[in-house]
């Protein structure tokens, strides 16, 4: 039995695989920081046994009570991903699964490659209405890949989409390719009378070094995007950095940061109400964008989500309250679980790629219903 890593996006570090009824291992570290969570790793064993998979480390995972109820993603193929039987004793994560076939690849999410990162961007740009800009490179030498859809024109709105700052929450760039794929297309009429109303800078993944390192929630040098918007810097954040400068250059109407969430098994935002320069105006627009999203799909709820900030409270070096209270705009933090949407359960997929891209195309109908009073 063979158990490796050493490809895009993955994460884990073997002790002992010697005995396939306890097989141990752990999930590494962030370079450069203590937050771990993600992991993503191939077994290959021609012995199609059961076999007893022990991450050995995750009781000290960043978010523990991720693991309550929670169920690994499993494939052959790398495409289709379905959940495995997987137990939390507190201490240790263990799935148990009897592969049907010889290699079989675990991930904490289905992952979202570099490749096709950058088919998406790509083929993206192959569109009339888009240009792919890159704004400059990562730590690692990558590109920090932005895509502007439609034009700048008088009356017209500047509506910003970032998504994966933190790049284990690969369901952030699931959103986004439903997201982007159906902005572009030329037969919907939301997005086409959208692209009269707006123009949309969009980065589909803000972290792109974090992705293939593996990570969960920082860049190359363990840097938080998330907690760098005050103060962002070339040598620590370029990616915050030059996103930043980018909006100050184009304003901003909307905004919506794309994430995941590891313990609250439901789709929810999180909102600007801590901010400084929260007014009844920006409350009545987060309600609306609220109402309308639920109204749109009974995957959105606005029951269950984070603990609202105390006003003047919000901690501005979080992007999407930089945001709202730089430009005074809409401005949210959108979150989908790792588990499942406990509101509308699938038992054999949980959350999964298909369901965030669809969340994507259903929030550019939100997008839609309140373009029109952003200012
Ligand atoms: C969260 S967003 C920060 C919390 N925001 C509010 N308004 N409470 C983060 O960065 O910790 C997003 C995430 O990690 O998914
Ligand atoms: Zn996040």
């Amino acid at each position: 039995m063979q158990i490796t890593s050493n490809f895009d996006s993955g994460n884990i570090h073997v002790i002992d695989s010697s005995n396939v009824s306890d097989i141990q291992v752990e999930i590494k570290k962030d370079n450069q920081s203590d937050f771990y969570q993600w992991f993503h790793f191939k077994i290959h064993n021609n012995d199609h046994v059961e076999h007893v998979i022990n991450i050995v480390n995750a009781g000290n995972a960043a978010y523990i009570e991720g693991w309550e109820n929670y169920q690994a993603v499993a494939s052959y193929d790398r495409e289709q991903w379905f959940r495995v039987p997987t137990e939390y004793d507190g201490k240790q994560l263990t799935i148990k699964f009897t592969p049907e076939f010889d290699s079989v690849y675990f991930a904490y999410f289905a992952p979202y490659s570099y490749e096709r990162h950058q088919d998406l961007i790509h083929s993206a740009q192959l569109h009339i209405d888009c240009q792919l800009q890159v704004l400059g490179q990562t730590l690692d030498g990558r590109d920090i890949s932005l895509l502007k859809v439609g034009e700048e024109g008088e009356g017209k709105k500047t509506i910003w989409l970032t998504a994966r700052q933190h790049p284990g929450e690969t369901m952030a760039e699931w959103f986004m390719e439903g997201f982007i794929d159906r902005l572009l297309d030329e037969d919907d009429g939301v997005a086409r009378s959208l692209l009269n109303k707006a123009v949309f800078y969009m980065v589909p993944n803000m972290n792109p070094d974090g992705s293939v390192r593996g990570h969960l929630r920082t860049n190359a040098l363990g840097a938080n995007l998330n907690r760098e918007w005050q103060t962002p810097s070339m040598d620590r954040s370029p990616e915050v950095y030059l996103v930043r400068e980018k909006m100050l250059s184009t304003g901003v109407d909307l905004f919506l940061d794309i994430h995941g969430d590891e313990a609250l098994p439901y789709n929810f935002v999180a909102g600007c109400e801590g901010i400084p320069s929260y007014d009844e105006r920006h409350q009545a627009l987060e309600e609306k964008f609220k109402r309308i999203l639920i109204a749109i799909t009974p995957e959105f709820q606005d029951e269950k989500g984070y603990e609202k900030d105390e006003p003047g409270q919000a901690n501005l070096t979080v992007g999407a309250s930089w945001v709202g209270e730089q430009f005074k705009c809409l401005s949210y933090t959108i979150e989908m679980p790792f588990k499942d949407n406990d509101l509308l359960p699938d038992y054999s997929v949980g959350w999964s790629d298909e369901r965030s891209s669809l969340l994507g195309r259903d929030v550019l109908t939100a997008v839609y219903h309140v373009v029109d009073q952003l200012r």
